[in-house]
């Protein structure tokens, strides 16, 4: 099986180029017979390969089916997704994610599920997880930091879809403070953190995200229609998912990583180039106060930076934002 993860990834590289089946034996050290049984393998799993005469071999398309296989394959990380849990159906990723973890569960671990029958959203809300239409998802996380820094968590995660999402799907998406991410106001994806701590050290984090990929509009339920998007929506196209998972764990991996290494302030800078309604002002309702503020971007503990009208600076955790009439919450 890692010979042909291997085969993958020197295939995968090439991207349209053929690569010899002499090179391709000689890399992988087996024959060449088994070479070709190994493409017939992988033809079975859904990709489809050419093969030409004294060029050797292509992928003309990858399987379209998520897979532990097919996610891993080609996949270029070295923590992140490197234990990959795949199921068809599941009532929760999250639920599986705490279970994996509580069991010792690695860094990284990853949980994907092709329809989640009971998704759940933040404060017990419901999160719609249609059979094979989006990319339904929990990470295990085992971070070294304390866990008041676990929001910048969600924030990383927000950045990391906003990321893909503009530089792989070709759409500017916005992000809606802390954690939707939203294309004209309507929601295309959404983050979930959830913290198992101890006062000064976090065991582990299980890091949800729910994306909307190749639904119709007509594929969401009628309550959800005028505030749901999905990339499908937003493109005209719809999207290989195996192809997006493999971007964003790989995204995710090295932001990650950069956010280790370079602490919060990298991420905050990505964050509020793609913040929703920054610099804008928004009715805000705070305990009994209603007052208006102007969002001027991120604090290093993940809060919001707002000006009221006396010209004074507010951090706000959780306000009841009025964001707009764009925008339905
Ligand atoms: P949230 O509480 O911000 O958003 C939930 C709200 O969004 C719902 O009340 C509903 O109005 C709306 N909504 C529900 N489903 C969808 C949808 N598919 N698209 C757009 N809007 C919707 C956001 O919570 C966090 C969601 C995390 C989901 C992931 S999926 C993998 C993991 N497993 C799991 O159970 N949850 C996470």
């Amino acid at each position: 099986e890692s010979t042909r993860g291997k085969l993958i990834e020197l295939l995968a590289k090439e991207e349209d180029n053929f690569v010899s089946g002499q090179k391709l034996s000689e890399q992988l050290d087996i024959s060449r017979p088994a070479v070709w049984k190994h493409m017939k393998e992988l033809e079975k799993d859904g990709y489809v390969i050419e093969a030409a005469p004294r060029k050797g071999y292509r992928i003309v398309s990858y399987p379209d089916k998520v897979s532990m296989n097919t996610v891993q394959w080609g996949l270029s990380t070295s923590w992140l997704g490197q234990r990959l849990i795949h199921k068809a159906s599941v009532t929760s990723t999250q639920l599986i994610a705490h279970q994996e973890a509580q069991a010792g569960a690695e860094h990284g671990t990853v949980i994907i599920a092709d329809e989640q029958t009971k998704g759940r959203g933040r404060l017990n809300r419901s999160w719609h997880s249609y059979k094979g239409e989006g990319i339904w998802m929990s990470i295990i996380l085992r971070p070294t930091f304390e866990p008041h820094r676990s929001p910048q968590i969600t924030l990383l995660a927000a950045t990391v879809l906003a990321e893909v999402f503009k530089t792989y799907v070709g759409i500017k998406p916005q992000i809606k403070w802390p954690n939707d991410l939203l294309t004209n106001g309507k929601k295309l994806a959404g983050i979930l953190t959830e913290l198992q701590a101890e006062e000064d050290r976090v065991n582990y984090i299980v890091l949800g995200m729910g994306i909307n990929v190749n639904q119709p509009s007509s594929s969401f339920p009628e309550d959800i229609q005028r505030k749901a998007s999905s990339l499908k929506i937003e493109t005209g196209e719809s999207l290989e998912l195996t192809g997006l998972i493999k971007e964003i764990l790989q995204t995710f991996e090295k932001r990650y990583n950069e956010f280790n290494e370079e602490g919060f302030r990298p991420i905050k800078l990505r964050w509020e180039a793609f913040g929703y309604r920054l610099g804008e002002m928004v009715p805000i309702q705070t305990y009994q106060k209603e007052w208006n503020g102007r969002i001027m971007g991120i604090e290093d503990d993940g809060a919001l930076r707002v000006l009221d009208d006396k010209g004074q600076e507010q951090k706000l955790y959780s306000a009841e934002i009025q964001w707009g009439k764009d925008y339905v919450q």
